[in-house]
């Protein structure tokens, strides 16, 4: 193994082959909503049925039995197993992603930098709590035991992704760094790469097209091809 120290960033390409949509399509609208709709602050305080309307209908899909990881979501928790083994080296895997495919194939050393779908907040006290049901307006929170204080775990445009201080701190210590299946619209993510390339990092990205931005190497395929054979290659 050449490198000691990984961080891979996922977007929704890595899931897309699981059933699930990936955001940005040609008609600019998520799941028939306008962006601004459904994944803004000011769109929940404007709708708030409306915006739980559509998380709740995404964690159902996410709980159906149809959804379930692929061949790239299983390699990466092979690779940061792998390296486990290996004492002195480190691996972050951060994802985009809401769901829950990457925990469910094993994956641990885990940062959900824009929330979890599985997940509701207080937003009085802050606390999370797990949430597989449906959320409505007349919910009392557990912890403060109002209703309406519940949102979604979810990190919308203009609020500060999660975890960043542990993401910042991987990328200036990596020496590879792998983007798969995300577009590289959205930032802070889409900056990491030159975070890490700053630091030293070989750069890798995997994507089913292309997408702009300067890797040191692009590799371009379904992610449930791609993302198998990259980390056999770097195992053996
Ligand atoms: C395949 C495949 C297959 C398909 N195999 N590949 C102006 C300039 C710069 C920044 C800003 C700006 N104005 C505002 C901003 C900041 C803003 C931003 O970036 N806006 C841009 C639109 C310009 N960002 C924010 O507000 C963020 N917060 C922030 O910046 O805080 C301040 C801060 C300061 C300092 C440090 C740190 C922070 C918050 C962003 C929150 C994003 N949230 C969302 C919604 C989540 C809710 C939900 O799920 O409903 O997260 S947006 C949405 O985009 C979602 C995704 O995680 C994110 C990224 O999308 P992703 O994953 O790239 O998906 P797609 O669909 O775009 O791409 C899919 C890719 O897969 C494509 O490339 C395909 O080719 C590929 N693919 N099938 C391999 N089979």
């Amino acid at each position: 193994m050449p490198y000691r120290s990984i961080v891979v960033l996922t977007g929704a390409g890595i899931s897309a082959e699981s059933g699930i949509q990936t955001f940005r399509t040609a008609d600019g609208l998520w799941e028939n909503h306008r962006i601004e709709e459904v994944a803004t602050p000011e769109g929940f305080a404007a709708n708030p049925v409306l915006v739980h309307q559509f998380y709740n209908q995404r964690r159902q899909q996410l709980l159906s039995p149809d959804i379930r990881p692929n061949a790239a979501h299983q390699a990466l928790a092979r690779l940061e197993h792998a390296l486990s083994l290996i004492e002195g080296s480190e691996f972050l895997l951060v994802t985009q992603n809401v769901d829950n495919l990457h925990e469910r194939s094993g994956s641990r050393q885990l940062v959900h930098m824009h929330g979890e779908l599985l997940k509701m907040r207080c937003m009085e006290t802050n606390l999370c709590f797990d949430i597989r049901h449906d959320l409505g307006l007349d919910d009392c929170c557990r912890c403060c035991r109002q209703p309406g204080n519940l949102r979604p775990h979810i990190v919308w445009f203009g609020e500060m992704p999660l975890d960043m201080f542990r993401i910042e701190k991987a990328l200036a210590r990596c020496d590879l760094f792998v983007s798969i299946g995300t577009s590289g619209n959205v930032y802070p993510a889409a900056g990491f790469y030159q975070l890490a390339s700053n630091a030293g990092a070989r750069t890798v990205e995997l994507n089913l097209d292309e997408t702009g931005s300067s890797f040191d190497e692009h590799r371009y395929g379904p992610a449930s091809q791609l993302v198998p054979a990259f980390v056999s290659e770097l195992l053996t």
